[in-house]
């Protein structure tokens, strides 16, 4: 039996990124699991707080992002979909967990760093407590396996730290869980600028993908994407960014190895390359949004999240109180 914990922030419509990052492995572990395993896959409400929300665009993100979930695959049945904010021992427990955590780890987080440099005055002080709160997440429901995109290896390591910092100051109490980072697609980059990944938030639209993309504004996207002047199909991330993204793309997209794309395109240009890279794309994303549009108008929806919310805080009750003896805080022994 293994317990798999994951989880998506709705701040703004998934990209492309997020589903090769991340939902298109959610699934596969989910159709691999065996029955007596967990998953537990969730909407990342209170993340999301850590910049400033619109009110009225987040709770509609909240909605399309779970509609999203089913979409792409993840089956009530075998996976438990829920809002963090409505299982509220997740902001208990992040709470619990800073006591633990020191300053200096939470400064040095890459993303943190990135993020305060984008955002220059009103910075929250969530954006650098954030990390203790996923920590959280995961160690609630003692997750084995935690399936990311590469960006969220450094806050995995911190998990892991936290988990057996904790452990070994009160007894062995929280799982030390594992990052499972894909080979390909764990890090795909923004089409405009290859050497940064490609994020939700970015403010150049043209630079991702979105999940809902129509296919007119994918075609667009993918033929003005960076690339550069050398004119060669090669995989070569530090000298042909835009070139190896591309193929990352491509191969994730078509469920091709790069390899075997190399060899089909030695002989093409840019053009028919990039062509191909959109119809492969296109393909795959439609599907998605015909059910997308399916389950954001279903009666379903609320269904499934109201049970999701109940699963979760039975496992995540339980966690937090045996936490919390070990603490001392607790009245009655
Ligand atoms: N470009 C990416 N390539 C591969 N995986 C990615 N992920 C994000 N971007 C890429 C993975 O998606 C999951 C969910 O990420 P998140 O929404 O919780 O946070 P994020 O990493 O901050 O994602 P964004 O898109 O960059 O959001 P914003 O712009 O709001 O900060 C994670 O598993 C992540 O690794």
């Amino acid at each position: 039996m293994k317990t798999i914990v994951s989880g998506i922030q709705p701040s703004g419509t998934l990209t492309l990124g997020n589903y090769l990052g991340a939902i298109k492995n959610f699934v596969t572990m989910q159709n691999e699991a065996s029955d007596d395993d967990n998953i537990f896959i969730f909407i990342a409400d209170l993340h999301a707080l850590t910049v400033p929300q619109d009110p009225a665009a987040l709770r509609k993100n909240v909605r399309s992002l779970a509609a999203l979930y089913l979409a792409c695959g993840l089956d009530p049945n075998k996976s438990t979909l829920f809002i963090q904010s409505e299982v509220t021992e997740h902001a208990e427990i992040g709470y619990l967990l800073q006591t633990i955590t020191y300053i200096g780890e939470l400064e040095r987080m890459t993303q943190y760093k990135d993020k305060m440099q984008k955002q220059v005055a009103g910075v929250s002080s969530a954006l650098l407590t954030y990390p203790v709160l996923m920590a959280g997440d995961i160690l609630l429901y003692n997750a084995d396996y935690v399936p990311v995109g590469e960006d969220q290896r450094q806050h995995l390591e911190l998990t892991r730290n936290l988990a057996e910092r904790f452990n070994s100051r009160f007894s062995d109490t929280f799982t030390v869980p594992k990052p499972l980072i894909a080979k390909v697609g764990a890090k795909i980059m923004s089409l405009q600028d290859p050497t940064k990944k490609m994020s939700k938030s970015d403010a150049l639209e043209k630079a991702s993908i979105f999940i809902l993309d129509q296919e007119n504004v994918i075609r667009k996207k993918i033929a003005s994407a960076v690339t550069d002047s050398d004119g060669s199909i090669k995989f070569d991330p530090v000298n042909k960014p835009g070139i190896s993204n591309l193929l990352s793309i491509y191969s994730c997209a078509s469920n091709t190895s790069i390899e075997e794309l190399v060899e089909k395109y030695k002989d093409s240009g840019y053009g028919e390359f990039k062509k191909d890279v959109a119809d492969a794309v296109v393909n795959l994303l439609k599907p998605i949004q015909e059910k997308y549009n399916y389950y954001l108008n279903s009666k379903e929806l609320d269904e499934i999240l109201d049970n999701g919310r109940d699963k979760a805080s039975y496992f995540a009750r339980k966690t937090l109180s045996k936490m919390k003896r070990k603490m001392g805080i607790i009245r009655k022994k």
